[in-house]
């Protein structure tokens, strides 16, 4: 069976059922503590390491008003050199975090380029506004809020993946706009599958 909707994939054994796959990715420059905030969700555990290069995959299950969906993060390397990867990376993503550095302000100016990247390349999907690192912040992020309502984004959270503040509430917000988003476009298919 052919994927026909975002977000619903073969079951891959033949087998007439789908499963709802839920792609998000996640953007923002290098170092702004992509793959640090990601690894905080999806293992609880606070990641001190270096810089990561190229982009990485993960799934987490979760649920949905009864429903198991997949959520299958994509990891993007915000180095220059790789954002000719940004319309395969984009492609049939549901959802996306952007993200910046509280400890460095170019990160936040470098916003509309990211934006503009992930419009050009998906539908219109929920874009959630992260700003990271509060434990280390330098200057107050009054400005966050200030952008995703100037730019029609989904909200805006500030977190600290050293600190565990609001990393879950991040993947929790955009989780629950993207199935909103799948729902809306795909109700019937839905209901067959809740458990
Ligand atoms: N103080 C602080 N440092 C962080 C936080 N999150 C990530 N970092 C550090 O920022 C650097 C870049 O993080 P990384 O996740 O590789 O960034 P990415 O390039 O956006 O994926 C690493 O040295 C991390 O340890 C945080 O919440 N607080
Ligand atoms: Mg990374």
């Amino acid at each position: 069976m052919q994927p026909n909707l975002i977000g619903w994939v073969s079951s891959g054994d033949g087998s007439p059922t789908r499963k709802a796959v839920l792609k998000l990715i996640v953007v923002g420059d290098g170092g702004v503590g992509k793959t640090t905030l990601i690894h905080r969700y999806l293992t609880g555990n606070y990641l001190d390491q270096r810089m990561t290069v190229g982009s990485g995959f993960a799934t987490r299950d979760i649920e949905m008003e009864g429903v198991v969906i997949t959520l299958a993060i994509w990891d993007f390397a915000g180095e220059e050199r790789f954002r000719f990867l940004m319309p395969s990376y984009c492609r049939g993503a549901l959802g996306c975090i952007l993200a910046f550095d509280l400890t460095r302000p170019p990160t936040f100016y470098h916003l509309d380029d990211w934006l503009t990247l992930v419009r050009e390349n998906t539908a219109d999907i929920p874009i959630l506004l992260v700003a990271t690192k509060r434990d280390a912040a330098k200057y107050p992020s009054d400005e966050g809020l200030r952008y995703a309502q100037t730019n029609s984004l989904a909200g805006f959270i500030e977190t600290s993946s050293k600190e565990g503040y609001n990393v879950i509430e991040v993947f929790d917000t955009i989780s629950s706009l993207m199935w909103n988003r799948l729902i809306t476009a795909d109700a019937q298919q839905v209901s067959s599958l809740a458990v």
